[in-house]
């Protein structure tokens, strides 16, 4: 039996039906205009927007995570998320996910009120398994074959399937194992870490079978490449792509759709939950 109910600190997430993630990303190239200050408020203010058009979780990323991303220092990506973390708290009810593999940044966020930690890397940073387990928050655990400055030069496996399964259950036992209990526990298949556009549509078609376990499945396709590839599209010219692939996640189990565009995500799960039966968690609640 799926776990209907996801335990995200003080806060509990109903996903009878698929909700939204609103995508927030506080590096540099986003929010930066007027310094870290107006930044904080613009990001927060984009955020709040997200929410308005019912987003139920929004992710806040300080590192980015693209193919060929440089990382940065722990102390520069809490200075990033930190204040945003704190006044969207303040602001609205919704689950703050941060998007995050550092035990520093996680123990800082889960202390400024996160509600999931968000992490490509499936907490195998040293220390990054101690850190989520010791707060209330829940975890997303997400495949990923490499790392994100390497990871789309030769991807390869015999099954794909088989093969992120295998790794998403170990990784959900060691959680397990290290004192969480099944329901803040969330996995990903991690679309377009590691993976060429054959390996992503195999795990689009068979993304079932890896709710086999109960846990609920999160699916991050919004804008990718995979879309690009797809549609013959531009970064910026995505969303019709997107929402096509986040329809096909959802018939086929996902839980959570990661989401840019979050109004015309949260009007397409709406449908999907019309047809497969029960309401959505849209909480803009009036029809457009
Ligand atoms: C941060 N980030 C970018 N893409 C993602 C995806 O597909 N899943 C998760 N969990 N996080 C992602």
């Amino acid at each position: 039996m799926p776990i209907a109910t996801l335990r995200c600190g003080d806060k509990t997430l109903d996903l009878s039906t698929p909700v939204v993630m609103g995508v927030l990303n506080v590096t540099p190239d986003s929010f930066s205009d007027g310094g870290r200050f107006l930044a904080a408020q613009a990001a927060v203010e984009h955020a709040l927007r997200l929410v308005e058009e019912g987003a139920a979780i929004i992710d806040i990323g300080g590192e980015s995570t693209r193919p060929g991303a440089v990382p940065v220092p722990a102390a520069e990506e809490l200075r990033r998320v930190l204040p945003v973390i704190e006044q969207l708290r303040r602001a609205t009810p919704v689950v703050i996910s941060v998007d995050t593999s550092k035990p520093e940044v996680i123990r800082g966020a889960a202390a400024a009120g996160a509600g999931l930690i968000n992490d490509v890397r499936a907490l195998r940073e040293p220390g990054a398994l101690e850190a989520a387990a010791a707060s209330e928050c829940a975890v997303c655990l997400m495949h990923m074959q490499g790392d994100p400055r390497t990871m789309q030069q030769a991807p390869s496996y015999v099954d794909v399937v088989n093969e992120v399964k295998s790794f998403l259950e170990e990784r959900a036992q060691s959680c397990r194992t290290a004192g969480m209990s099944s329901d803040r526990i969330v996995i990903d298949p991690g679309f377009g870490f590691g993976k060429t556009l054959e390996h992503n549509l195999e795990l689009l078609r068979r993304l079932g079978e890896l709710t086999a376990g109960g846990l609920p499945l999160l699916v991050g396709l919004s804008r990718k490449s995979i879309v690009g590839k797809l549609t013959g599209r531009g970064a910026g010219e995505r969303v019709y792509g997107s929402v096509a692939l986040a329809v096909i996640a959802a018939l086929n189990g996902a839980r959570i759709i990661r989401a840019h565009d979050v109004a015309a995500t949260v009007d397409a799960l709406r449908a999907v939950a019309a047809v497969t039966g029960g309401a959505t968690h849209a909480s803009h609640g009036q029809p457009r």
